[in-house]
């Protein structure tokens, strides 16, 4: 079946009627369907017509932009189970994740409508009598959101529904390994009753569909969620241009277990932070640092564990790891198990491709734990994006703390201690946008901001109330109801007598 973009108001074939194969990434016998392997008319359409949409949208009120949110929530809510189970046939994780990545967009949705009652600016007082001093936000215009692979519902939910109840008009571009998903978004974004120009999709490839949208000077914000490599790509577009950018780029996260940890709640963390969503998140575990006390001991329970854990197609029952999402990252993960052992990591778990039976046909790799990761090994430093978990062993909590923020990125970070004066130190200390105290690397909450410092991101948040800021102008009114000239500064201070 071939799928078609949402421009101007309507569903439509790509202008040159070229397409791409949608495969399911655990079976690439089945094929989801052909969607629009877009280019720059598409998006030039897409364009003109998000700019009529804004003209309607920034004048209606954000209490009932709000209201359209709300509904889409309903709808979302009503149709989770058919969504989770579409999402994991083209990327793959499990359904109980898929299921959790729609919840993230429902929750989304319902925080987007409440906001559109608040939407804060502040009022002040004036320096001067009689007059007013406050802050307000209008909405910007046309923004452009380009959205990975991952998290297919709740990441463009992240971005489009502040940008919405802020009152600008959007394009997204998904990622090409999910454009099911984003499209049953948009289908119920239309039935909630959001005016169709508000609302544009365009699928195809980030080098020509994401490319155009950047460079394109009628879209004047940006939100790209990927690469650090591409985020920066689109920094200098953006820069040179002017716009208004934000950035979700890679991540190193860190789980530090203690000598005085609760190890069973430690196992659990792990196994999840490292291995949930075949470790393809931004906040996946990716190293863990362990004491010297309790390193052998957690690794021997890690390894039993790990090893146990099933692969499979997601929408089976007691998968708990699915596929990676393309040949390209199952040959990236391969590649860096190579570089650990040639480091001189050892590889305790898994370290190779998953086979055997309906193994076969998806991109599985077996989880993998490498032990005498040394801290500027290249696996404890750069992102794989896949089941590969770096552990590294050291003296004190001042080490541990040290080498989570010795890497480039800075999204998540997890300490588990009992120890509270540790604990909070650990928050104050460690240098990431995130941390968890007893819990995962994983695991944010839609309505708290969500991003990382150093090369995770570009200052902004996505998620929470700051996210709002990002999508609105803030402008400040002055009203004088004085009836005369009053200079700021001036008239207030007047001249001091020469001492
Ligand atoms: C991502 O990995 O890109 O905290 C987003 C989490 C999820 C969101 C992850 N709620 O892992």
């Amino acid at each position: 079946m071939n799928f078609r973009n949402h421009i101007a108001g309507t569903w439509v074939a790509p202008r040159a009627g070229k397409y791409f194969d949608n495969v399911n990434p655990a079976d690439t016998t089945d094929i989801i369907g052909r969607f629009p392997a877009s280019d720059g008319d598409d998006v030039e359409a897409a364009v003109a017509s998000a700019q009529r949409g804004f003209e309607l949208w920034k004048r209606t009120p954000a209490p009932a932009r709000g209201d359209v949110l709300r509904r889409v929530g309903d709808l979302m809510l009503a149709r989770k189970e058919e969504i989770a189970n579409l999402m994991t046939r083209e990327m793959g994780k499990p359904l109980a994740e898929t299921r959790g990545d729609v919840q993230e967009g429902i929750d989304t949705a319902y925080y987007a409508a409440t906001e559109g009652r608040r939407l804060f600016g502040h009022t002040v007082p004036s320096e001067l009598r009689d007059k007013w001093a406050m802050s307000f936000r209008r909405p910007i215009g046309v923004v452009g959101l380009i959205t990975p692979f991952n998290f297919p519902m709740a990441i463009p939910t992240w971005k489009l529904f502040p940008a919405l109840v802020c009152g600008n008009a959007a394009i997204l571009k998904p990622a090409e390994d999910v454009p099911h998903t984003a499209t049953v978004l948009v289908e119920i974004l239309l039935e909630a009753g959001l005016p169709a120009e508000v609302i544009q999709l365009v699928h195809g490839h980030g080098e020509v569909v994401g490319k155009a949208i950047v460079d394109h000077p009628g879209v004047p914000v940006i939100s790209f969620t990927g690469s650090t490599e591409t985020g920066s790509i689109v920094g200098a577009t953006c820069g040179r241009m002017h716009k208004r950018l934000s950035l979700e780029m890679g991540g190193k996260n860190a789980q530090v277990v203690l000598d005085d940890a609760d190890l069973d709640l430690a196992l659990e963390g792990v196994l999840w932070g490292a291995f949930g969503t075949t470790g393809q998140r931004c906040t996946a575990t990716s190293r863990l640092i362990v004491q010297r006390g309790v390193h052998d001991r957690f690794v021997a329970m890690l390894e039993a564990k790990a090893g146990a854990l099933r692969l499979g197609d997601g929408r089976q029952p007691g998968t708990d790891v699915g596929p990676l999402i393309h040949a390209a990252s199952r040959d990236k993960v391969e590649r860096y198990v190579g570089i650990a052992r040639e480091q001189g990591g050892e590889v305790v778990t898994g370290g190779r491709r998953a086979t055997g039976g309906a193994l076969d046909r998806g991109f599985f790799f077996q989880p993998t734990i490498v032990t005498g990761v040394q801290a500027g090994h290249r696996v404890a430093v750069e992102e794989i994006f896949g089941p590969v978990l770096s552990v590294i062993r050291v003296d004190t909590a001042d080490e541990a703390f040290r080498i989570n923020n010795g890497v480039p990125y800075g999204l998540s970070s997890s300490v588990y201690t009992r120890d509270v004066n540790l604990a909070f130190r650990a928050l104050n200390e460690l240098d990431n946008g995130i941390t968890y105290i007893n819990a995962p690397t994983i695991g944010a909450e839609a309505h708290l901001p969500f991003g990382g410092v150093k090369q995770t991101g570009n200052g902004h948040r996505e998620g929470g109330w700051e996210v709002y800021e990002f999508y609105s102008e803030t402008k400040v009114g002055y009203v004088d109801f004085s009836g005369r000239l009053q200079r700021a500064q001036i008239d207030n201070y007047p001249a001091q007598a020469a001492s």
